[in-house]
């Protein structure tokens, strides 16, 4: 997984930075992924009470990981993280039906953020190993994704814990993030 993860990087993407942030509610399997990508050390630094954020740069990619959720009131960091984002990355425990609302208020509020407008979305409808989890499809309907207009978006299903899915999404996303940055897409905030 982690070399051909590398292997697929090192293909697609050239010498310029690119910002890739992932967000979810907690537990959604954010910080497994994160890991079971092998893609360097994980850095959590806690820049102000009850906001941790990970972070992994492998070469030219930087990303930055944290929970969302029930932390309106530090919204205004947020700006500093999504500044010239490139691709975002939205994990959703499939398991928990009782907060996909929760999950889909956040990811709403997330895409309709300024700095956020040029990011390609990557979904991963995450824990599609365990019996009773929401389909993709469903997934893709609770956060409202299939409303979404004039944005690239795809979800994927995963199990991070297994590593099903992530190597696909990513696949994704990195050419996506080419053709779209050989498009002239700038991910330069207001
Ligand atoms: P977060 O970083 O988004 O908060 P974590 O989430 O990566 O910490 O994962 C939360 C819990 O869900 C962990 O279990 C983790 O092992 C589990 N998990 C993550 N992804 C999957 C998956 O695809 N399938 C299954 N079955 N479990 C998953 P613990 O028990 O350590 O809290
Ligand atoms: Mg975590």
């Amino acid at each position: 997984m982690g070399q051909a993860f590398r292997k697929l990087f090192d293909a697609f993407f050239g010498n310029s930075e690119m910002r890739v942030v992932m967000l979810g509610l907690d537990a959604a399997g954010k910080t497994t992924i994160l890991y079971k990508l092998h893609i360097g050390e994980v850095l959590s630094t806690v820049p102000t009470i009850g906001f941790n954020v990970e972070k992994v740069q492998y070469k030219n990619v930087i990303f930055t990981v944290w929970d969302v959720g029930g932390q309106e009131k530090l919204r205004p960091l947020w700006r500093h993280y999504f500044t010239n984002t490139d691709g975002l990355i939205y994990v959703v425990d499939s398991l928990d039906r009782d907060r996909i609302g929760k999950a889909k208020e956040e990811f709403q509020s997330i895409i309709r953020d300024p700095f956020m407008h040029n990011a390609v979305i990557l979904v991963f409808a995450n824990k599609q190993d365990m019996r009773g989890a929401m389909t993709p499809a469903e997934v893709c309907q609770g956060l409202g994704l299939y409303d979404l207009r004039n944005r690239k978006w795809h979800i994927q299903g995963s199990s991070a814990t297994r590593g099903d899915g992530l190597y696909e999404g990513l696949d994704w996303l990195s050419s996506t993030l080419k053709e779209h940055k050989a498009a002239g897409f700038s991910s330069i905030g207001p």
